[in-house]
């Protein structure tokens, strides 16, 4: 299988469906708590007001780039803690919220982190990744040293969690925990836009295990996304890349 998708990490191999029946440290369907519902009523816009939201909301998200040049200028703790929350709202299957922030602000495990990286990253790129994906990366000019691992003054590794273990021990499926922690990581980037914070999305190919190991984190989670947050470097540059058209995208039937 590895051999066919080089870029589905094995670590991240789901174990949603190992959650089968049978056995017994496995949570069942018995346990089920009662759960009221509530009145729901978010804010409604007229549609002028719609217009103008859909308008600024997308300027804003258009002009998020990938951005591999952070400046070290440090960043507000609760902002951070913010964004994170912000994530936290995403839906999930079976609001399982399967999904564990990592928050890296410690310089010298910044350093770990970042040597475990430019490691694997350096075997990726010389083996793994092959010529042809190597070829199709060329023009972005991306290569296996990652300054902004210890520069940026927050890496924000997101895990997500393959299943549950809860207070007595007991395991708990977490249906859909890959799209889940996905969606969860669409809105941080989002979050990150909205205070004028900047990151790459970095999905670090075979380091999983091992930065999991350094930060301490149980065996049920897996490392998805690596986030390097912080302002733009002053002399941060971005591929002149363009989007695609509306027509491109979308198909309305
Ligand atoms: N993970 C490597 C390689 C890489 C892969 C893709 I697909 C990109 O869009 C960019 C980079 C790296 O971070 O350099």
């Amino acid at each position: 299988k590895g051999d066919f998708r080089p870029w589905v990490d094995q670590d991240l191999q789901d174990d949603t469906e190992v959650a089968a029946e049978g056995e017994d440290d496995w949570v069942d369907s018995s346990e089920v708590e009662d759960l009221a519902h509530v009145p729901y009523s978010p804010p409604r816009y007229p549609e002028e007001v719609m217009r103008q939201r859909s308008k600024d909301f997308y300027t804003l998200m258009n002009q998020r780039r990938s951005v591999r040049f952070i400046s070290s200028e440090p960043v507000p703790r609760e902002v951070i803690d913010n964004v994170i929350l912000t994530a936290g709202t995403a839906p999930s299957g079976a609001h399982t919220e399967p999904w564990t922030f990592v928050v890296v602000s410690d310089q010298e495990t910044k350093s770990q982190i970042r040597g475990i990286v430019e490691e694997e990253e350096e075997v990726n790129y010389r083996q793994r990744m092959g010529d042809k994906w190597v070829h199709d990366l060329a023009k972005f000019r991306t290569n296996w040293i990652k300054e902004y691992l210890d520069a940026a003054p927050y890496l924000i590794l997101i895990f997500k969690q393959t299943h549950g273990i809860l207070p007595n021990g007991k395991k708990k499926t977490h249906y859909y925990n890959e799209i889940s922690v996905s969606i969860s990581c669409g809105i941080l980037l989002a979050a990150l836009q909205n205070v004028g914070l900047v990151t790459v999305t970095s999905t670090p190919l075979n380091c999983g295990p091992q930065l999991r190991l350094l930060l301490k984190r149980p065996a049920n989670e897996k490392l998805l996304l690596l986030l390097p947050v912080g302002y733009p470097a002053t002399d941060a540059t971005v591929p002149d890349l363009k989007r695609k058209s509306l027509n491109d995208i979308m198909v309305h039937i």
